[in-house]
């Protein structure tokens, strides 16, 4: 019934944007789902756990959790609860061959990623927040333990395929593209009324509110600068944003000699989560064939980086290291959260998210991972103070 040469799986964030495809990717590919994690969806993690015959599930709310239990009662499914539960259920060994697929969103991530790569298992990760906040740790224990991060990022994953083609130490550049969302040409004048209802409205991925937001802000892309910066070991400055509105090429890689190699496909998240659980092998495609003649022509141009300015401050903070990257993404969680509920403005979020990183500047004293914690609720603290400061309420 399972397809036995691939390792089985559990799925964290499971009821979101990219969880959820990792589930069509599973059932697909008879790939095995072992366990289940979401914040407070019971009903679908009750669905999905059925449907998947799971062994295990947690739910980061523990009220959620309590429910989640009553709802399984009938099952052998061991639910756990809140974040210790989570990192306990991923400590635990359901087959000999695991991948842990991280798709929680933000900060919340990194406790997991770090319970994943302490119990051995491989990481496929879509949570990038684990590599902002805290890539030299999570890379420094993956290399420990041996482990091979698998990006599910759509950028990470093409730069990740373009590397089979080429020696590390080969690598000149990195050409990281960006859709540059749907507000891209847009001046900071233009950009201050911008309705939550327009800045969810994504042209080409479908995908949860708070990265949509990141995306329209290039946010996304400065955390996907870092979150390459550690996964392939090269300097920030090997890493060229490219603005490419047709999300056709997913990012290339540039060698010494020139040649340079990208990786194409409609824009589909199914891919990259297809490409991390079936690597090195690939199986038939659960994704449409790319016509390129449909397309037509693929366009770049260089970002906007001086009005899109939480791209400029995401190169910033990974050059000065230590925790001021955990600190720009604290920020912008508060801000981006205010955003969403309607308390700050669009460009309010370039704001709060400036001047906490300002405040913050001697988090680039980061001496351990407990540290990136700590610079985390400080920023929380001063995100919020600024929120006070320059939030107002919005359409
Ligand atoms: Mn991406």
């Amino acid at each position: 019934m399972y397809n036995e040469q691939f390792p089985s799986i559990t799925i964290l964030g499971s009821t979101g944007s990219v969880g959820e495809q990792a589930i069509d990717v599973a059932i697909r590919n008879h790939i095995r789902v072992n366990a289940l994690c979401a914040n407070k969806n019971v009903k679908r993690v009750e669905e999905q756990a059925r449907l998947l015959k799971v062994q295990a599930c947690a739910m980061a709310d523990p009220n959620a959790a309590a429910q989640l239990k009553i709802a399984l009662s009938d099952t052998g499914v061991k639910v756990f609860a809140g974040t210790d539960g989570i990192c306990e259920m991923i400590g635990e060994h359901y087959g000999t061959d695991e991948v842990v697929v991280n798709s929680v969103i933000g900060e919340a991530g990194l406790k997991p990623t770090l319970a994943t790569l302490e119990a051995g298992k491989k990481l496929a990760l879509a949570n990038k927040e684990s590599l902002v906040c805290a890539g030299d740790y999570v890379m420094k224990l993956a290399k420990e333990k041996s482990i091979e991060i698998l990006p599910v990022d759509s950028e990470h994953s093409a730069i990740f395929q373009c590397l089979r083609s080429g020696g590390k130490k080969r690598i000149k550049r990195i050409l990281l593209t960006a859709s540059g969302g749907p507000f891209y040409g847009m001046t900071r004048d233009q950009l201050a009324d911008i309705t939550v209802e327009r800045a969810l409205a994504h042209p080409t991925w479908n995908m949860g509110a708070k990265i949509t937001i990141d995306s329209a802000t290039l946010m996304n892309k400065g955390f996907e600068v870092i979150e390459a910066v550690h996964l392939f070991d090269v300097r920030p400055e090997q890493i060229e944003v490219l603005v490419h509105k047709e999300s056709i090429m997913h990012s290339a890689v540039e060698y010494i000699d020139n040649s340079v190699i990208a990786q194409m496909s409609v824009p589909d998240m199914r891919l990259c989560v297809h490409y991390a659980l079936t690597h090195p092998d690939r199986t038939e495609a659960v994704i449409p064939p790319l016509d390129l003649t449909q397309v037509g022509k693929l366009t770049f141009s260089k970002p906007d980086t001086e009005t899109f300015t939480l791209l400029a401050l995401a190169l910033d903070s990974i050059a000065k290291g230590g925790a001021v990257p955990a600190v720009l993404n604290a920020a912008n969680e508060v801000a981006v959260a205010a955003f969403l509920n309607r308390k700050l403005s669009f460009t309010g979020i370039f704001d709060v998210v400036g001047e906490t990183v300002n405040t913050l500047s001697d988090a680039t004293t980061c001496a351990s991972v407990e540290d990136v914690f700590a610079f985390d609720q400080a920023a929380r603290r001063i995100a919020d103070e600024n929120l006070k400061r320059l939030g107002a309420p919005i359409a």
